[in-house]
């Protein structure tokens, strides 16, 4: 497969800086290396240019820097459509996860009927109301959905952009009250860990690639490296414990690549500044390399 690497080192969406080093470390640690190792050709394009947080306007305290993360969504989301339109795959790396705004609109213009696996310990399914940060990062799956602010809603000039029947959530632990709400009320599709100790990571991901990918669609997936527990990924912003395991984690990506629906896929929140001895980073390409095809045997 040919591979378009995208760095998209956004750090406006999130409170703790240190993810905006997320794409360097995450090639430090020998993406594009071991991709070409498993037979793939890898384009990496390198990043797209991000302001610094300190030379913007943080705006609305409910929405925080919500213009500029509606700017950037708009470029990263045509970045995204060219690599689908030149037939390469297109690996976004974060960034913190406002940054999938972006790269999942530019999936839904050329795959209108992409549904989207957000492999998270949150469920990023936020609005203005809702939100007890304003961090625009804890609001990007339901903007995706066509629910919350117009602007990020309307990012590209259309809505939806994901069907939320096609959103499935994995590992989800830390949900905010209004936060849950709106799940309820959107019948959104959320395997916590609750879920997964009860029926294990194998029969919910089957679930999730069937909701997902209904009638043979393809499936995005963005993966949020604080779904992993923090003692595997040390390096993200909001650590919450009681998270995915390591070979959990590696044997959902594993079921994901068997699949073969994948068209497209982001790595976010690795915080260099949090992490330890790039472990997150190692982490990230080691899960990306299992989606990827990469097979014990
Ligand atoms: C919290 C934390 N739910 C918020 N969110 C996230 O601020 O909206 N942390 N996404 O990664
Ligand atoms: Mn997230
Ligand atoms: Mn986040
Ligand atoms: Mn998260």
């Amino acid at each position: 497969m040919r591979i378009r690497v995208i760095g998209a080192p956004i750090d406006l969406g999130a409170d703790r800086r240190g993810v905006d080093i997320g794409p360097r470390a995450i090639r430090y640690a020998g993406l594009t290396e071991q991709l070409q190792r498993l037979g793939h050709s890898v384009n990496d394009v390198g990043n797209i240019n991000i302001p610094l947080p300190e030379n913007q306007p943080t705006g609305n305290p409910r929405l925080k820097y919500l213009e500029p993360i509606t700017k950037l969504a708009e470029e990263l989301s045509g970045t995204v459509s060219d690599a689908l339109q030149d037939e390469e795959f297109p690996l976004i790396l974060g960034g913190d996860h406002s940054m999938s705004l972006g790269s999942i609109s530019g999936v839904a213009r050329v795959h209108k009927d992409v549904g989207v696996i957000w492999v998270d310990a949150h469920a990023d399914f936020n609005v203005e109301d809702t939100t007890p940060s304003g961090n625009i990062h804890g609001m990007i799956l339901a903007a995706l959905a066509g629910i919350g602010d117009e602007h990020l809603v309307n990012v590209g000039g259309w809505a939806p952009k994901v069907d939320k029947n096609k959103i499935v959530i994995v590992g989800a632990r830390d949900l905010d009250e209004g936060e849950q709400k709106l799940l309820r009320e959107h019948n959104i599709h959320v395997f916590t860990m609750s879920d997964l100790d009860r029926r294990g990571i194998s029969y919910v991901m089957q679930e999730a690639i069937e909701i997902a990918g209904a009638n043979n669609g393809p499936i995005h997936l963005s993966l949020d490296m604080d779904s992993l527990d923090p003692r595997e990924a040390p390096g993200v912003g909001t650590p919450v414990r009681g998270g995915l395991s390591y070979r959990e984690a590696h044997f959902a990506m594993e079921m994901l690549a068997e699949s073969q629906r994948l068209v497209s896929m982001d790595v976010v929140e690795v915080n260099s500044i949090l992490d330890r001895e790039n472990t997150t980073a190692q982490l990230a390409v080691e899960l990306t390399l299992s989606a990827l095809g990469k097979k014990i045997l």
